[in-house]
This record gives structure tokens, sequence and C-alpha cells, in this order.
């Protein structure tokens, strides 16, 4: 009598096995994806911000350097300042800086006569205006990226701001032309003003989010050198 025995493929069994272990891995790392896929948003939000923050910056410097040289009916001139370098003051006889071209536009005298423009003292909007016409304008302008509504459904909206400011920086500098090297310090403030103004766009967060709770500035300068004029041709 034969004695047939079957023998069944243990290879299924193998298989299954190997497939639940594989499944356990995966799932034990889901976790870890799902933060690296989270920090991956939150620095995504922080990068938004900087860009943000940098496009404000962008947007400042080209306004009118300060609100005596903001008259729209007449090219900037360059401001008379109370507490800068004398070696920026103008010449006694161009009314313009030493070394500048008498043809240049950049001079202390407005287009239309007008001298003696002083700088202002008081940073900030001026007078009753109601919009932004010169750089420091912006001062203690504080401005969420997205404005808070009553229930927060993004960390974004509620967590972000601006906040932007503008101060006279010192505008002197060591060394010189007979000297081996010229040294500048930038963003000093300086007390009256100067022929500098400095920039500063900070980004603050009071996120619960460690991840979002950073603090950031970004600084640009500008300079009281008037504006210039392209030269036009007849035919
Ligand atoms: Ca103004
Ligand atoms: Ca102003």
């Amino acid at each position: 009598m034969l004695n047939i025995q079957m023998i069944r493929p243990a290879i299924a069994m193998i298989e299954l096995i190997f497939a639940i272990v594989i499944m356990g891995i995966v799932l034990m790392s889901a976790p870890m994806l799902i933060s690296t896929a989270t920090k991956s948003g939150y620095v995504s939000i922080i990068q938004e911000a900087i860009h943000g923050a940098s496009s404000q910056v962008n947007m400042m410097t080209g306004y009118h350097w300060d609100e005596r040289s903001a008259d729209e009916l007449f090219l900037d001139p360059i401001l008379r300042v109370s507490a800068g370098s004398s070696d920026l003051d103008s010449d006694v006889n161009s009314s313009r800086r030493k070394g500048t071209p008498k043809e240049s536009y950049r001079s202390f005298i407005r287009s239309d006569g007008t001298d003696d423009l002083n700088a202002s003292v008081v940073l900030g909007k001026d007078g009753t205006e109601t919009s932004e016409d010169d750089i420091d304008d912006f001062t203690g302008i504080t401005n969420l990226i997205e404005i808070a509504t009553s229930v927060a459904d993004n960390v974004e909206k509620t967590t972000i701001n601006i906040s932007r400011s503008t101060n006279y920086n010192t505008d002197t500098v060591t060394g010189g032309y007979n000297q081996s090297d010229i040294t500048y310090i930038p963003f000093v403030n300086a007390t009256g003003t100067t022929n500098i103004k400095g920039i500063t766009v900070n980004l603050s967060s009071t996120s619960v989010v460690d991840d979002l709770n950073k603090s950031i500035s970004l600084r640009a300068f500008s300079c009281n050198i008037g504006a210039y004029k392209l030269e036009e041709r007849d035919f």
C-alpha cells in the first residue's frame, strides 16, 4: 500500500510573516515621517515670512529718502543734516558734495531754486498724511502677515508679525584718502539727523511651536544722495 504524504508548502506563511514585519516597520516610522513633514511645513512658513520681510525692505528703499525730498513736483534734493559727517556737507561754491560733477543733478539746491531743506528730525508719518511717501513713514507700523480671525485655523495667521522701523545711523568713517583703509561701522543709531537712514524689518513670533518661535531681523540702509534725472535728446 502506498503511503503518500502530502507536503504542504510553507513559503506562504513565511511571506505572510515578512509582510507583517515590513508593515510593522513602516507603521513604526510613520510618526517620524509625519513629524518631518510638519517641520518642513514650519520651515516653509518661516521662509515665506522672511521673503515677505525682504520684500518690505526692498519696497521701503524705493520711497523718497525723507518727507522734505518727497515733493513730487521737484527732483529730490540732497538734504542738510545736523549731525552728519562734515565730509558730506555741501561745498560752498557748488552746493554739491565735493567731487560731484557740476552737471550732476545731485544738489543741495532743489530744481526750483529752494535751498536749505533740512532732513526731518522726527521720523514717521508727517502732518496729516495717511499714506506713506518717504522711507521713515513706515516707522512703527506693525502688520501681521495674515490678519488673525477670531478662530485661529492656521498657525501662520496668528503668530508671525512684521514690524518696520527707521533710524538715523552714524555716517562717519575712520581713515580716509591718505590712509591705508577706511572703516565704517553700520547700523549705529545717531542722535540728530545724518546722511544715512537705517531700515530694520523684524519678524517675531509668539507661537507655542518652538520651530516657529523665531526672532529675525533684516536690515538695509538708504543714503541722502538726492535723485538723478536722465538726460533727454531732442529730435
Ligand atoms: Ca511722509
Ligand atoms: Ca516721514
